[in-house]
Formats: structure tokens, sequence, C-alpha cells
């Protein structure tokens, strides 16, 4: 039941051996929500985002460019919104492409130093990650948030420090706006 953008990519066009498509439900994302409570009062099979990706070359090839696109359903887990696991990439400095296809998101971006900022996704907006920047995306609004990305080949995934500690902000709904604050988990 998932909305696909079928004015750009048509799923003719996500089929063959390189595709992967993966699906995150709520009970794989027990480490990233703060409301601990909110989260145990809600179904573990919930789905909170969907990814097909295009891995036209081997994973770590040096040169090469990957492409995938991730449908995030609305929801919410208390006031957090549903979101991306979030993660760096293993070679530090690989940077990356979002272009958002459809719905209302926010893109939040964290260097090394943990300064968090969040850019505002619309339909046809494109946002450059910067390299060594963790990312993770929300879905703000209520219907289906998709994006495509494009990154290098090489750029690998270092999903253990997101998990650990988190994004040094929050992204919650207040007063019916998005807003950042400061992660206490940090
Ligand atoms: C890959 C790119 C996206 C994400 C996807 C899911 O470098 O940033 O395709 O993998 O949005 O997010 P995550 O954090 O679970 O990989
Ligand atoms: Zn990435």
């Amino acid at each position: 039941n998932i909305t696909k953008p079928n004015l750009i990519f048509k799923d003719d066009l996500l089929t063959g051996e390189n595709i992967d498509r993966l699906t995150r439900k709520l009970k794989d994302l027990g480490d990233i929500f703060n409301d601990k409570a909110a989260f145990a009062q809600m179904d573990g099979e919930t789905v909170v985002y969907d990814v097909e990706s295009s891995f036209p070359v081997a994973h770590g090839t040096e040169g090469g460019l990957f492409y995938g696109i991730t449908y995030i359903h609305p929801g919410k887990v208390g006031q957090e919104y549903f979101m991306t696991k979030g993660h760096f990439h293993e070679i530090r400095n690989r940077g990356e492409y979002y272009c958002t296809l459809e719905g209302e998101g926010m893109l939040l971006l964290m260097d090394e130093n943990g300064n968090t900022r969040a850019e505002k996704m619309i339909p046809g907006s494109i946002h450059y990650i910067p390299g060594n920047t963790a990312h993770r995306t929300a879905n703000v609004g209520e219907q289906i948030l998709s994006f495509s990305a494009f990154w290098p080949s090489d750029a690998g995934h270092d999903y253990g420090t997101i998990s650990e500690k988190g994004f040094s902000e929050i992204l919650i709904e207040q007063e019916g706006q998005p807003v950042l604050v400061p992660n206490i988990k940090q």
C-alpha cells in the first residue's frame, strides 16, 4: 500500500539482480526512538520505512554510484516522527545527494563534532550531504515521504555510532510543528 512516484521511477526500472529491497519495522528500530513507554504501546510489526536500492557495481567499488528510493510512512512514536536509523558512511568523507519525490520531511545532518542541523524536504528539493556528516530523515507530514538518494559505491554504512549515541538533537512535534530539541540521551 505504498504510493510510488510514477512520474519518474517505474517498477520495471527497479527490477533485476542488483536490486535490493528492505523494510524496517518498529521492532527493528527499538534503539532510535526516545519515548520507550510510547514505543512499548505500539505494534512492532508496523512498517516505518522501505528502501529499494540499485547496486549496478559491487559494494566497495571505487568510482561507482548507487541509487535508492526510501519511502517513510507517516507516524510518530510519542512526539517523535517516524524516521530512518541514520548513519555515517564507513568511509567518512563520502558525500551523498537526496532529492525529495513526494511528501514532507526533514533531513537531519550531524557533523563529527555533534552539531546537528535540519533541512526541510518538499517535492523537488535537492539536498547535498557533505562527507563526515551523519544523516537521518523524518516524515513530518501525513502521507508517505519518498526521496531518491545517490551515493558512492565505496561509501559503506556505519550504523553503530548513531545506534549508540543517537543524534545530538531529536525532531519532535510541538504544537503541530516539527522542532529540534537537545537529545537528553547524550
Ligand atoms: C544510503 C542512503 C539511503 C538510506 C535510507 C535508509 O547511503 O543514505 O538510501 O540508506 O534512506 O536510511 P538508513 O539510515 O536506515 O540507511
Ligand atoms: Zn547515506
